[in-house]
């Protein structure tokens, strides 16, 4: 590694201790940029990097609910503010048991560039609970949505931060989370995105991150005249973002195979059709049911605590969650013939996994590009409540299609190396990077 990247991360780590996947969000970044601030000394002088790994601000909170028996339960709420220099933070709400300080502020982290990469105007942040959803009645939901808000609401607003959905979040919490900020500020603001269609929601923004993602991988193919059409996909996770990433591969013509949840996935050779792909969206949003009632159903193979990465593909979407492709399984990715990898989720690739990739020069995009289009819808849907408007599915489609090839371009002009290679890597950090820099050396040193 470098020197100057090692003596910055050492710097940042000092005070950062015990949070590896912050750590590893920031050396990505700075591994790409500080190459770049050498030939650019007005970022340097202004500490731009220095300022942009610290937080503006970290809110931690009690959560306190009363469960179906009416014990009490304690829960631990957070919202990173990590950067508003181009807009009001902007970024999703986890809600999952591994949820802490160190994997908010690598997602806040990584929302700050891609929210810059999307052209539109947010900053970035990410919040969250240790709160796991599974296995809870809907009131329990409500209780604990309800608990959250009434501490959350004095830190957000539609000028101010607004959260939207991420694991574990969705529109039946957004839907809670919603009711008790208008309940409490008494107006009917866009505070949250990812509402409804019939208050305030924007269409296309439950499908934005699949689609997107599908999109990316497009642009990405096209680059050496290839298309999804015919080819054979592996998704992880059965999530919104593996289903709407499942329902555009189907209409590119493409094959997947596989999903996942995390106990295990399905292997289906025959390829999971429309009417298979409705059962997945009502078992995991309606039923809440597990992957494998798949299998039971359809008759195929369930990999019990297994990962897809084994079956061979063309094209890979991690789409579950964070370090869920480590080096070996990239090395056999890529020694089954995977020509492209896009990320649904953030950071799903270890950092040597991205080695394996970009060594044997097959597509790979990592999530803050390739999964931008969810929160470019989030701002469609902004720009929407501002206008106390709603556009149709065509308008806020080709919008999101749009916004996808700009991102892919960025990073094809800001990552292209002399060989002609585009490394999306670095593309993504250097593009997401200078527009936000820009902004902060114009407003001075706050
Ligand atoms: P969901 O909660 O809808 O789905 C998450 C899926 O991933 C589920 O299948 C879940 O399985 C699985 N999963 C979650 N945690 C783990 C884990 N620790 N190990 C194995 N599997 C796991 O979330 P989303 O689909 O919204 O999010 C998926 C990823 O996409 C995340 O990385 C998120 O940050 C990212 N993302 C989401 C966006 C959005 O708009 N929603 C936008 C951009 C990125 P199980 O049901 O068993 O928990
Ligand atoms: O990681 C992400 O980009 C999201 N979870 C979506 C954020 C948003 O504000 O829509």
């Amino acid at each position: 590694m470098d020197t100057l990247v090692k003596e910055f991360l050492a710097k940042v780590e000092s005070r950062n201790q015990h949070e590896p996947e912050f750590m590893q969000a920031v050396q990505e970044v700075a591994e790409a940029i500080i190459p770049f601030i050498e030939q650019n000394p007005k970022y340097k002088k202004a500490k731009i990097l220095e300022r942009i790994t610290e937080p503006e601000r970290v809110l931690m909170f009690r959560v306190p609910w009363l469960d179906d028996q009416n014990e009490v339960q304690v829960n631990r709420g957070y919202r990173v503010q990590m950067n508003s220099a181009i807009g009001p933070y902007k970024g999703g709400l986890r809600f999952h048991p591994s949820v802490n300080l160190s994997i908010l502020k690598f997602l806040a982290f990584e929302q700050v560039f891609k929210n810059s990469l999307t052209g539109l105007p947010m900053g970035g942040g990410k919040g969250g609970s240790d709160f796991d959803p599974k296995g809870k009645s809907d009131g329990e939901i409500m209780k604990f949505c309800q608990s959250f808000m009434t501490e959350l609401y004095r830190h957000v607003g539609a000028d101010i931060d607004v959260p939207a959905g991420d694991i574990g979040v969705g529109g039946r919490e957004v839907g809670y989370l919603f009711g008790q900020y208008k309940r409490i500020k008494g107006e009917f603001t866009g505070v949250l995105t990812g509402k409804g269609a019939t208050w305030g929601g924007s269409l296309i923004r439950p499908e934005a991150t699949g689609y997107g993602v599908v999109y990316f991988a497009e642009d990405m193919l096209e680059t050496r005249g290839e298309r999804l059409t015919g080819k054979t996909v592996v998704i992880s996770g059965s999530g919104n973002v593996a289903q709407y990433t499942a329902e555009m591969c189907l209409q590119a013509g493409a094959k997947v195979v596989t999903l996942s949840d995390s106990d295990g996935f399905i292997y289906d050779p025959q390829g999971i059709d429309a009417e298979k792909l409705a059962f997945v969206m009502d078992l995991k949003n309606e039923k809440r049911g597990r992957i494998k009632e798949y299998a039971d159903k359809y008759g195929c193979e369930y990999f019990e605590g297994e990962r897809p990465w084994g079956i061979p593909c063309d094209i890979a979407f991690p789409n579950a969650t964070q370090n869920e492709v480590n080096e070996e399984d990239a090395r056999t990715l890529v020694k089954n013939g995977c020509i492209c990898v896009a990320e649904g989720a953030n950071m799903p690739s270890t950092p040597e996994a991205i080695q394996v990739f970009k060594e044997a020069k097959i597509l790979y995009a990592p999530g803050k590009a390739s999964n931008a289009g969810g929160v470019a819808v989030s701002g469609l849907e902004m720009s929407q409540n501002s206008l106390r408007y709603s556009w149709s599915r065509d308008e806020v489609n080709n919008r999101l299609r749009d916004i996808m090839k700009e991102i892919h371009q960025i990073c094809v002009e800001y990552g292209t190396e002399e060989d002609g290679y585009v490394n999306y890597e670095k593309g993504a950090n250097l593009g997401g990077f200078v527009k936000v820099a820009d902004a902060m050396l114009a407003q001075g040193v706050v």
